[in-house]
């Protein structure tokens, strides 16, 4: 999700992405070039920036219940370390931006991470207000939160000596932007973070030139660490309801269901208060693999603490997957990315019972949901 290219020794493209929120501005070189490289190792500040490659953000849930109840706290953690692997200097500021709900604005580090508190609220992406024109999504009810901070690209300290020598490799990275819709590129309506390079606007081609502290006075002449870069990273969570919709697929069904939800018709559907039932569908075929997919009304994955219990006759053995809802976004199936919780099914005759049913049981917060279908 981010445009980077290592430059010299590789040739990889990929796109920027980062956050809102008040940019950590850009702390000038000039200061540092007077030290010697010998000092320069040992100064903090340089020893304490973190690189790219080595920031990481997390959530404590990542599909809470959002969108349908106001004021549910998630705690999102920002951890960042030095080209060496060790936690950033105390204090650094990591700063935060989220396309929907509320989100603390910073945070600065103690042992290299700390914490904001994201918080449902309005704007809910793809909820059909008139803002939704503004900014693009991906998928409704989905918010990409993006942190960022002053830091360094990485290199590849060929020679040894902590420093970034003109002729080694290293990997530059285009302007910091908050990617709402998650493709990794930047679209109107989606927010600058940092304006690295001072231009006044976001800049889209990656620096050809390493950003950073970890100079050698040799690779200062030549221009690179003109100022420090900012690092960033992002992740998404999902603002979930509570009216559950179950799907039945069967075997490969679930592929054609994936890649066009909104016409290919499940083998069975069921939501409070109806149930539909397609393509003749007349319940569980024993030996036969099947897909049950559970939902909130936006087609997501339902909150966390939401569970499907499966009971079948003691004739009948069980396998697959049952129990809570993934802390996730998504689930990957066959390869294919689904918003939602799949559980793959399967049930086998040990010996024969008479009129065997399967019964699930889906519970979550203030909802209960339960249906039978024979076994054949
Ligand atoms: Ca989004
Ligand atoms: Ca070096
Ligand atoms: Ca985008
Ligand atoms: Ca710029």
């Amino acid at each position: 999700m981010q445009n980077k290219i290592i430059i010299s020794m590789l040739a990889l493209v990929l796109s920027a992405c980062g956050g809102s929120g008040s940019p950590a501005g850009n702390k000038p070189a000039d200061a540092e070039t007077t030290q010697t490289e010998a000092n320069k190792e040992t100064d903090p500040i340089a020893l304490g920036l973190p690189v790219q490659s080595r920031m990481e953000l997390s959530a404590t849930t990542y599909n809470p219940r959002g969108w349908d109840v106001t004021g549910t706290q998630v705690e999102v953690t920002a951890r960042l370390a030095d080209k060496y692997g060790r936690p950033v200097t105390d204090g650094l500021r990591v700063n935060f931006t989220a396309e929907g709900g509320d989100i603390g604005e910073f945070c600065t580090t103690t042992n290299g991470a700390c914490s904001v508190n994201w918080v449902s609220m309005d704007r809910r992406p793809g909820s059909g207000t008139d803002a939704d024109n503004l900014f693009p999504n991906e998928q409704i009810g989905v918010v990409t939160i993006t942190a960022h901070s002053e830091g360094e690209a990485d290199f590849a300290d060929q020679n040894q000596n902590g420093l970034f020598d003109a002729g080694e490799s290293f990997v530059a990275y285009a302007e910091p932007f908050a990617d709402y819709n998650n493709n990794g590129t930047r679209e109107d309506g989606e927010w600058l973070l940092a304006d690295t390079d001072g231009d006044g606007g976001y800049t889209s081609e990656v620096p050809t030139v390493f950003l950073g502290s970890s100079c050698s006075a040799s690779a200062r002449s030549a221009g690179h660490c003109p100022y420090n870069m900012h690092v960033r990273d992002s992740i998404r969570i999902v603002m979930s309801g509570n009216d559950l919709v179950m799907r039945v697929f069967e075997g490969n069904d679930i592929n054609s269901y994936i890649n066009n939800p909104a016409t290919t018709l499940p083998d069975y559907k069921w939501e409070a208060g109806n149930v539909t039932v397609n393509n003749g569908f007349n319940g569980i075929d024993k030996d036969t693999q099947y897909y049950f997919v559970l939902q909130d009304q936006n087609g997501n994955m339902p909150a966390t603490g939401t569970t499907l219990a499966v009971q079948i006759p003691t004739e009948y053995l069980l396998s697959g997957l049952t129990g809570d809802v993934d802390n996730a976004v998504i689930n990957t199936v066959n390869g294919n990315v689904i918003y939602g919780m799949v559980y793959p099914l399967s049930v086998s005759e040990v010996s024969v019972a008479t009129n065997p049913v399967i019964t699930v049981t889906v519970t979550s917060e203030g909802d209960s949901l339960e249906v039978k279908l024979p076994i054949n």
